[in-house]
This record gives C-alpha cells, structure tokens and sequence, in this order.
C-alpha cells in the first residue's frame, strides 16, 4: 500500500505541469537540438547528412544557413530536400556567399547546383539572412549544437556580429581540416598529412576566427572522410523505395558518380552530422591544433609546444556503428509518400 502510494504521488507529480520537474530533468524529455551551416548543392555529401540527421530521429534540425556562392540557390534546394522528407517547416535563410576577408575565387558549382534544383520548392527562404537565423536560433536554444558543413563565413561574421552567442553555442562541429599523425599520413595514394582542405581552406581567414573563438570544437577532418562511402549498390536499395525523396537522393549520387567515373564517394558531411547524435560512431583525441597560413593556403597543424587550440579531432570512424546508423536513418527518412506511377 505505502508502495502504490508513492507511486501515486509520483505519478501524479509527472503528470502535473513541467514546473514540477527539475529542469535538467524535463530537457532529457526532449532532443537535442542542431542547427546547420551548409553549401548544400556543391558535393552531394550535405544532402546526405541532411538526410541522416532527419532520418536519425535523435536530433532535431531547427534552422539552416548557406554559405558559399549563390546561397539563395543553395537556400532553395535544402528547402526543397525537406519538403520532398516531410520536414517543410525547419527554417532555411541565405547566408554569405563571398569570403571573409581576402578574395578567393570559389569553384564553379552551378552544374550541380541545377541538378540538384530539380524543381522548385514550395516554400521561399526565410526573409532573414542567414547569419541573424543563426544568432537568433542560437539565443533561443543556449547549449545547441552547430555543424559546420560548408566554408565557416556565416559562423565568422555571427560570432563578429554577436561575440554574446560564443559561450552558447554548446559544441561547433566543423567538417573540414587535415591533421597529420604518423599512422594517417597516408590512405590509399592519397598523402593527408598537412594537407589543406576544401571547407577551411576556401575562407582561411573565417577559420582562423572561428577556431580562436573559444567555442569548443569538434573538427571531423578529411581523414575520417576517406573512410566511409556510399555507391551503386546504396543507389540500386534507395530506387526500388520509388518515393519521391529516394528518387531525388538517388539521382544526385548517380550523377556526382557519373560526373567523377567513380562507383563511390565518400561521406565526410555525414560523419560530422553523425558525431552530433552518436558519439560512439566516431573516435576522437584532444588535441592542441595551430592554424598555419602559407600563402594562400591554411592547414591545421598539431602544435608541438600544446598551447594550440584544444579541439576534439575526429581520428577515425566506428565503421560498424557508422554505417548501421547511416542505413538505419537513410531507410527511416526515405520512406515518404509513394511517387505516382508513370504510365
Ligand atoms: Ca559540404
């Protein structure tokens, strides 16, 4: 009796108003949160972690920016990517598409761009630009994970136009940087040891204030993206689902097969989205990173002396874990209204 009666009053107490609760308690009740930065429409690699991460259904998208040349465009086809999943209501704003400080010349991204604007969507971008979306979400979700999936520019001029959201941002997530360490210096023909990469290297300037922010970061380099794929056979699974979202995705990844003579390509947006909701699905070490300029050209080097930067670097990738979640989210969010047959 005195049992049933503790639990009465337990119960009683859950089904009360969330005041009752503790509020560390009633935040576990709820998903965490992540807002994404992305030059979707370039590689087909920011779909895909789109993709996972709604299909993963253990985060919640709340609000993307673009970065990187024609960010209206690239506003435009992550719309119609969640309108095409049945997420039509997460918030995309046009970020910045030119560079911090000094001028780079971006690569010429409208062939892909176009292909993946296979239509256009219903919804416009947000009347915001895409850094306010950014400062706003990240002073309405204090704690909020950002993933970086493009150049870091909209995450520079944020953190230049509102220095107050750094201490709220609860974990940066940046996809880009090469790192050497003596057992990752080389995979395949390809030498990854003090190598620049694309992401950081298109705005060295952006990256350099982004890593000095004191923001802490997870920095899920091109060592990890070289370890895991997704080919013909994914695409082969992917049509026979025939809705309108595995059409689309299956589509893009042929074409970004065609376009590079290849069978597959590699996920590197994907294990930084993953790292976000699965920290087992990775395997990182602090470690203290300088940012070098040579000339035009950054890398992220490990400093020797340990007054670096301290960041969590993804060394390599749980591939077992990885790619049960990758399938996992991929069939879950593919699953959408059938596509009407055509006769
Ligand atoms: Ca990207």
């Amino acid at each position: 009796m005195k049992l049933f009666l503790i639990r009465l009053l337990i119960l009683l107490l859950l089904m009360g108003t969330g005041s009752f609760l503790p509020s560390a308690f009633s935040k576990t009740l709820q998903k965490p949160v992540v807002f994404i930065d992305t030059d979707i429409g370039s590689d087909v690699d920011d779909a895909l972690a789109l993709l996972t991460l709604l299909g993963s259904q253990k985060v919640e998208v709340i609000g993307i920016s673009t970065v990187n040349s024609n960010t209206q465009k690239r506003a435009a086809v992550a719309l119609r990517l969640l309108e095409l999943a049945g997420h039509p209501d997460v918030p995309v704003a046009a970020g910045i598409g030119s560079t911090l400080l000094r001028q780079k010349q971006p690569r010429n991204w409208e062939k892909q761009l176009s292909q993946h604007l296979d239509h256009p969507p219903v919804r416009k971008p947000s009347a915001m630009h895409g850094v306010d979306l950014m400062i706003q979400t990240v002073h309405q979700h204090p704690g909020l994970t950002v993933i970086a999936l493009g150049p870091l520019t909209n995450i520079a001029v944020a953190i230049i136009k509102d220095p107050t959201i750094t201490p709220k941002i609860g974990k940066l997530i940046i996809v880009g940087g090469a790192i050497a360490l003596p057992a990752y210096q080389q995979h395949g023909t390809i030498t990854v040891g003090y190598k620049s990469e694309y992401n950081l290297n298109s705005d060295l300037d952006a990256a350099r204030l982004v890593f000095d922010a004191g923001i802490p970061i997870v920095m899920s380099g091109l060592s990890p993206a070289l370890q895991v794929t997704v080919g013909t056979e994914d695409v082969k699974s992917w049509q026979q689902l025939n809705t309108p979202v595995a059409v689309w995705v299956s589509n893009r990844v042929t074409e970004r097969l065609t376009s590079h003579h290849a069978t597959e390509t590699h996920l590197g947006d994907v294990v930084g989205a993953m790292a976000s909701y699965d920290s087992q699905s990775v395997r990182t070490k602090k470690l203290p990173l300088h940012l070098e300029v040579w000339g035009d050209t950054l890398r992220t080097v490990i400093d020797s002396t340990g007054t670096g930067t301290p960041v969590e670097v993804v060394l390599d990738v749980n591939q077992d874990q990885f790619y049960d979640n990758f399938h996992q989210a991929m069939a879950t969010v593919l699953h959408g209204k059938k596509t009407q047959s055509r006769e």
